[in-house]
């Protein structure tokens, strides 16, 4: 046996945790968490392991591409695939125009980073608008805030400065969702609790479900789902009323102060914890803490962004960050710069784009991008909208939107009207099912990889590149090549770039055209990416184990002389919303649906591994006790939850962590439409009580996926008996 250890990093999530890897007969086997130069120390959680089972072909990992013959998919060899695939672009292009070419970027491909930058070259040199990603039905109020209020270019203070966090529906402790979304670090999310505990920090919590993270917690809110809004406008409420918000900070750097005063008077705490069901103490005590801290910190996880008015929600829940003085001023130092491409921090507002009035727009709604995408859930009017231009083939990237956006009574049909449906995959998902092609996507470990992902969110300075480690197994290419290959195919030229969000492509500078000949050589094109790293891309080479760099102090520079930009603390669609939620009686449903995310699984990634199948044979239905002792429901066994979109089957257990009324559930299992039992189908897709045609926010049309109005009603009574 010949066997070697190498030290390099999982790709899984933006926490890229250092790892040790034996790597045996040239197969990865065995991994240990690399604490030695790591940002967060030695750490590695499941999915880490459950990675290097799926490189070895666990979970049916997909060796060889697919297409579509006599309505079957059968193996195609993949260099055959890619040039069918580019020649039916071409074709379709020259006859509809690029329009007619749509992508979707699912969280398999925020794990390739050449796969992303190659991709976003091929839709810039296409010059199709229609960019799709699972952000859209995610976390985009965040996006929606940063277009309305605009953002403040200093940044947040990093969770190891922060005296005060308020973390409304997240869970880092499972999800490990660090900034800049949550609030936390991603790697080892308790070490940085219990760190922030240690040196006296206080942490609010608001969630409907006492989570993971609430063992760090020194006030738990724990509310109805869907009152976010009220909840934070509450805490606004307050700090204005007592004076204990920034004011020198507001005076600066914000404007509509008094619109937001006026539009937040009628939210009394009594108000807000009457709609939440939570005590009037709670809201107030959360909201002397944060007058009371010098560096807060106030953000959210995924629960609010997915609930209704979630884009209110979510400008609530920064307008209270924003009062509360959440951000870095000039002279503060910055921990962790960048490595990269190191920025330069400023105490500047830039002032709101509010992107999605421009152009160019939706077909089926009158909508423009946020951060150069439309929204996901509108991708199925734009597949059917009667319109010459309406999308005609899409690229699929690492996801599986079929299940993604919810609905799929409607989605399903506008998806099997397009001319060509392609996935980059390493497994057959129930997209993929769907799809002509399916290309068989290499892994982390078998490309080179280079941390970009986390550059400037690990807490401190760190940067690590490693080569491909292992062979490509079967018949499975890169994603870069990928795009690249069509492209070739296409005849279309392609420019290389160091892209990120925020940045327009065109304006990214410096740019490296590529031979549509000579297929590039990923080694070259990451030593193009690392021209302005403050560590030569031959450091990198040379320490596989990562290198600390050490940095020159960054401090928060002012802001340029004369600078005028505002934050809009208040725009008039916020104050109109405000007052349709003070009008709305609060939600009468008995119970409702909330989200949640189980450890050992990345939404669809993992789901089947060994570990994830033992714990999570099927997404159960989690429970209160007391509302299963009221209908009648006993653990383990079946039941139908009833939304006004949709109905599905699923197991239900208890779960005394949850506020009663609250049915927890996570998304992408089971098949797109359940059978009778979930048990024999590994689970039930939440996705079928969804809709995509009502309840869907203005701006980014994200679908309502948590606090959904259900019913459930009991199947068996014991486990495998009818009632
Ligand atoms: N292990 C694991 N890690 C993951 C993922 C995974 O699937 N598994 N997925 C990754 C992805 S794609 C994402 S986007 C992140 C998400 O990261 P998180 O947002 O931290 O994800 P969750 O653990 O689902 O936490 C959401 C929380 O919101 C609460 N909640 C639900 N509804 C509401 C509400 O109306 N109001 C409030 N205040 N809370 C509510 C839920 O009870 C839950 O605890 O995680 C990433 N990391
Ligand atoms: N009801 C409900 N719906 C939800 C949510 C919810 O909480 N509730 N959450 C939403 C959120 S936050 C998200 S992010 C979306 C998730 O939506 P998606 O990202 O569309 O779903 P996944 O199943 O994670 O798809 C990722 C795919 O990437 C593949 N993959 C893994 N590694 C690679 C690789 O290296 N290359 C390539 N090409 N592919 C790879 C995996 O096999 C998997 O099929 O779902 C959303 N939908
Ligand atoms: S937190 Fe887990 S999945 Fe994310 S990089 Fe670390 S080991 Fe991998
Ligand atoms: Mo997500």
């Amino acid at each position: 046996m010949a066997t070697r250890t190498v030290r390099t990093f999982c790709r899984n999530c933006s926490a890229l945790c250092a790892m040790e890897l034996d790597i045996v007969d040239g197969k990865p086997l065995r991994a240990r968490a690399d604490g030695r130069l790591s940002p967060y120390g030695a750490y590695l959680c499941p999915k880490g392991v459950a990675s290097i089972e799926f490189h070895n072909g666990a979970e049916g990992r997909l060796l060889a591409s697919l297409a579509r013959s006599g309505g079957v998919l059968q193996p195609i060899p993949t260099d055959r695939a890619l040039v069918e695939i580019g020649d039916r672009l071409a074709a379709i292009v020259a006859a509809h125009g690029p329009r007619s070419v749509a992508v979707y970027h699912g969280t398999g491909a925020y794990r390739s980073v050449l796969g992303g930058l190659m991709e976003r070259a091929f839709v810039a040199a296409l010059g199709t608008p229609n960019f799709f990603s699972t952000m859209t039905i995610d976390q985009s109020a965040k996006w929606v805030t940063m277009a309305r209020m605009g953002t403040m270019a200093s940044g947040r203070h990093a969770m190891r400065d922060a005296d005060c966090m308020v973390l409304a529906g997240g869970n880092p402790l499972v999800s490990h969702q660090g900034a800049p979304f949550a609030l936390a670090e991603s790697g080892a999310p308790a070490r940085a609790f219990e760190a922030l505990k240690a040196r006296g920090g206080r942490l609010v919590l608001v969630d409907p479900r006492r989570t993971e993270t609430a063992r760090f917690a020194d006030l738990h809110i724990q509310p109805r789902p869907g009152e976010d809004a009220a909840i934070f406008a509450a805490i606004a409420h307050i700090l204005l009323r007592d004076e204990t918000f920034k004011a020198d900070f507001v005076a600066r750097h914000c404007a509509n102060l008094d619109a937001l005063r006026a539009a937040v008077a009628p939210f009394t705490p009594e108000l807000a914890a009457a709609r939440a069901d939570v005590p009037v103490a709670a809201i107030e005590t959360a909201a002397r803490w944060l007058g009371e801290a010098r560096r807060p910190l106030v953000g959210s996880g995924t629960g609010p962004s997915m609930a209704a008015h979630s884009n209110l929600a979510d400008h609530m829940i920064e307008t209270v960050n924003v009062l509360a003085g959440g951000y870095r001023r000039a002279g503060d130092a910055v921990r962790n710069p960048g490595t990269l491409r190191p920025k330069v921090a400023r105490e500047m507002a830039v002032p709101p784009s509010r992107s999605w009035e421009q152009g160019p727009k939706c077909l089926s709604r009158d909508v423009g991008p946020l951060f150069g995408e439309f929204p996901a859930a509108l991708l199925p009017d734009e597949i059917t909208v009667d319109h010459p231009d309406r999308i005609r083939a899409l690229i699929v990237f690492g996801g599986d939107p079929l299940v993604a956006v919810g609905d799929p009574a409607h989605a399903l049909p506008a998806f099997q009207g397009l001319d060509l449906l392609v996935s980059l995959d390493a497994r057959l998902n129930e997209t993929a099912k769907h799809a002509d092609y399916v290309i068989a996507a290499s892994q982390g470990f078998e490309r080179a990889e280079l941390t970009i992902p986390g550059d400037s969110l690990f807490p401190e300075p760190f940067v690590q590149y490693s080569p491909a480690l292992v062979e490509r197994p079967g018949d499975v290419i890169d994603d870069w090549e990928f795009f690249w290959s069509i492209a070739a195919r296409m005849g279309l030229p392609l420019t290389f770039k160091f892209w990120t969000y925020g940045l327009r492509f065109e304006d990214v500078q410096p740019s490296l055209p590529l031979s549509l000949a000579d297929r590039p050589d990923p080694e070259a094109l990451y030593r193009f990416l690392c021209r302005d790293s403050a560590v030569p891309f031959d450091d990198l080479l040379a320490n596989p184990g990562g290198v600390r760099p050490d940095l020159p102090p960054h401090i928060v520079q002012p802001a340029p002389e004369g600078w005028s930009g505002r934050l809009d603390l208040c725009p008039p669609e916020v104050a109109a919303e405000l007052s349709v939620v003070r009008a709305e009686p609060p939600d009468p449903a008995p119970l409702r649906l909330t989200c949640r995310r189980v450890l050992h699984a990345l939404n669809g990634a993992y789901r089947d591994s060994r570990h994830n199948r033992r714990l999570h044979p099927v997404n159960h239905a989690w429970m209160h006790p007391a509302d299963m002792a009221a209908l009648g429901i006993a653990d383990d066994t079946l039941v139908e939850i009833a939304s006004a979109h949709g109905r599905i089957r699923a197991v239900a257990r208890a779960e005394d962590r949850l506020r009663p009324g609250v049915v927890s559930m996570t998304h992408m299992f089971g098949p797109l439409f359940g059978g009778p039992d979930p048990r024999a189908e590994g689970g039930s897709n939440v996705g079928q009580l969804t809709s995509l045609t009502a309840d869907l926010q203005t701006i980014n049309f994200m679908p309502k996926f948590s606090g959904v109005g259900i019913t459930v009603r009991p199947l068996e009574r014991h486990e495998g008996r009818a009632p």
